[in-house]
């Protein structure tokens, strides 16, 4: 019997998430999930209303989303299904806790993926804009967290890293050819 264990059912990509029709795209957002710059952004204006109108439905059932954890909405006119928002954690030099919240940002929203029935979902690099996240170490661990969490759950079948910038697209590259060298 063979395996498909996680790091088969990664894809890296260069590109903007707002263009990819998987069932779910991750959204780098901050806790008031009103939107904001970056890839927030784009996600909002390229959706339409109905993605900030589902936000602040959210916001008054439950206040904004704390880091670390994720919400999920139509993509309004995305080819996307649902965005997935989760937010990331501020760099502040690393001793607050911020390589562990950026792996619950993944977990969390892999998670809220499998509750919606999400098959494929794409992700930006979150945090590595506005946050300041070292690129390398979110890099490692996005890829870490993900590879992990697919190894042990069969119902995701694709993960799609969408890289808007070459530095993130070729630290990707370079950082999962070492993590998956046989
Ligand atoms: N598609 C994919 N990735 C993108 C796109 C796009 N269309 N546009 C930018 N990126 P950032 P953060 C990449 O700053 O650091 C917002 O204002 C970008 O190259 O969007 O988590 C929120 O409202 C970078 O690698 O998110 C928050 O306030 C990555 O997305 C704050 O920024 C993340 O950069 C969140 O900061």
């Amino acid at each position: 019997m063979s395996v498909i264990k996680g790091k088969d059912r990664i894809e890296i990509i260069p590109g903007d998430i707002t263009k990819i029709p998987a069932d779910a795209i991750g959204n780098a957002a901050n806790s008031s999930l009103l939107g904001g710059g970056g890839v927030d952004g784009a996600i909002h204006r390229a959706g339409g209303p109905e993605i900030l109108a589902a936000c602040q439905r959210i916001r008054s059932r439950q206040g904004g989303c704390p880091t670390g954890e994720a919400v999920i909405t139509t993509a309004g006119k995305l080819p996307a299904k649902y965005v997935i928002h989760t937010v990331g954690p501020v760099w502040r030099g690393g001793a607050q806790d911020e390589p562990r919240m950026l792996a619950d940002c993944y977990r969390n929203s892999l998670a809220l993926a499998v509750a919606h029935g999400v098959g494929t979902i794409a992700f930006p690099n979150i945090s590595t804009g506005v946050y300041r996240f070292p690129k390398a170490l979110a890099a490692e661990i996005a890829l870490r967290t993900v590879t992990d969490f697919l190894a042990k759950d069969p119902r995701i079948k694709k993960v799609i890293f969408v890289c808007f910038d070459r530095e993130n697209y070729e630290l990707y590259l370079q950082i999962s050819a070492e993590l998956f060298k046989e």
